[in-house]
């Protein structure tokens, strides 16, 4: 590169991923053929509209990258139809609601207190200013969703749609209790499945379809593909949802990222997608229970999927993220549900196994992270402990290495 700024920083934070390991569960490392589609001059190309239907010439081969991402979208997730536009999940939230709703209309979703996502009607986002958002949380013993609750609340709300959707929540979601409870009360229902669109894929999750009206997702936390969003529905909201895309919500379509999740579906419909996607439960489990093992509370008890939560009520959770940093050891701390600490400085650490999966770790080396990251949360006022830690996680790192072809 000519920019030698630049190339550097490019450089040291690939190093930064190749030496340490992410615990983030939303994070992922996806494949060259990924990477290399967003890095090519499709970017350089305007293509607002839809395959056949575009506002500007030249799209003959955008049009058919964009064609074969819809087919394989709608195949791996077998939906009726699919919107491969959307820039990111929170664009992809944002049209599925703009197709659904008016502004002011009711909506019920999971609280960002309880796990839920700042799309899901926070107060502070577009969400929560635009649309008049109830929420249902967890139980305060099982800090699980319950049903028979979300139904009270939406008999007495009687929202316009119901989301079925967390962020930092670590068991399964009922699309079919949610289904019927939508019907009970008229809603539409949406699933935003960013976290575990991988899982639901292979199987270790159950599905959304037949059970929603819309589902959205990102491409780039277990479905490991490039960072963006996608809409799936039901045929009868296919154009509503387009529309709200384009010219609803977007402009141009990023049409690298279109081609880049094109490959990032063909990979998750390939064999070894499942076995991946089971081995990150197996590894989440193998985390929980040493966790549970070194004397820590998990938020409800354990986990059913990809990701835990660590109550650290008692500890100083930025300091502990902190350290851990330095041990190259990536997570990151969140609320636990009704967390009297603030949001910057809360009582979780949410840690996931999608990407240490990825790299080939199995049970007994998630184990072996787990400990280490309680040997940190444990002894961080010893100066040395980041320092000893980090040549464990190098260890690792380089045994299970990524991107080797990028040195
Ligand atoms: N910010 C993402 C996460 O980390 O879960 C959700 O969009």
């Amino acid at each position: 590169m000519k920019d030698e700024q630049i190339q550097k920083l490019i450089e040291q934070e690939i190093k930064c991923q190749q030496n340490g390991l992410s615990l983030i569960p939303s994070e992922n490392y996806a494949s060259k053929e990924t990477l290399l589609a967003m890095g090519t001059p499709l970017s350089n190309k305007y293509s607002e509209g839809y395959p056949g239907k575009r506002y500007y010439g030249g799209n003959e081969f955008i049009d058919k990258i964009e064609k074969l991402a819809i087919e394989r979208a709608e195949q791996l997730f077998s939906a009726e139809h699919a919107n491969v536009q959307p820039h990111s999940g929170s664009q992809a939230n944002a049209a599925a609601y703009l197709a659904l709703l008016k502004p002011g209309d009711k909506v019920l979703g999971f609280d960002l207190k309880a796990g839920g996502h700042l799309t899901h009607g926070s107060p502070v986002n577009f969400s929560g200013l635009t649309y008049n958002f109830s929420y249902y949380g967890v139980d305060a013993k099982t800090e699980r969703i319950d049903m028979a609750e979300v139904e009270k609340i939406a008999l007495e709300v009687k929202p316009k749609l119901i989301i079925a959707s967390t962020t930092s929540y670590s068991r399964q979601l009922d699309f079919e209790g949610f289904s019927k409870i939508a019907k009970k009360v008229g809603a539409y229902l949406m699933a935003d499945i960013a976290h575990i669109a991988g899982l639901v894929i292979a199987g270790e999750h159950p599905h959304p379809f037949p059970w929603c009206d819309v589902v959205t997702t990102t491409t780039h936390k277990t479905l490991r593909g490039p960072r963006g969003g996608l809409i799936l529905c039901k045929k009868e909201l296919a154009e509503i949802v387009d529309k709200a895309v384009f010219p609803g919500t977007q402009g141009g379509p990023l049409d690298n990222i279109i081609a880049a999740k094109a490959i990032c579906f063909l990979e998750a419909q390939q064999p070894a997608f499942k076995d991946y996607q089971h081995q990150i439960a197996l590894n989440a489990r193998a985390m929980a229970e040493e966790f549970l093992r070194q004397g820590f509370r998990l938020i409800s008890g354990g986990t059913d999927n990809h990701l835990m939560v660590l109550d650290l009520s008692d500890y100083d959770t930025k300091l502990i993220q902190d350290k851990l940093d330095e041990a190259g050891i990536y997570t990151n701390r969140n609320a636990i549900p009704n967390d009297a600490k603030p949001p910057f400085n809360p009582s979780g650490l949410r840690l996931g196994s999608p990407a240490i999966t990825t790299r080939g770790l199995r049970e007994a080396e998630a184990t072996l992270v787990a400990s280490l990251v309680s040997e940190v949360i444990k002894k961080t006022e010893d100066p040395e402990i980041s320092k000893k830690v980090k040549e464990q996680i190098k260890a690792l790192a380089e045994k299970y290495p990524i991107y080797e072809d990028l040195n």
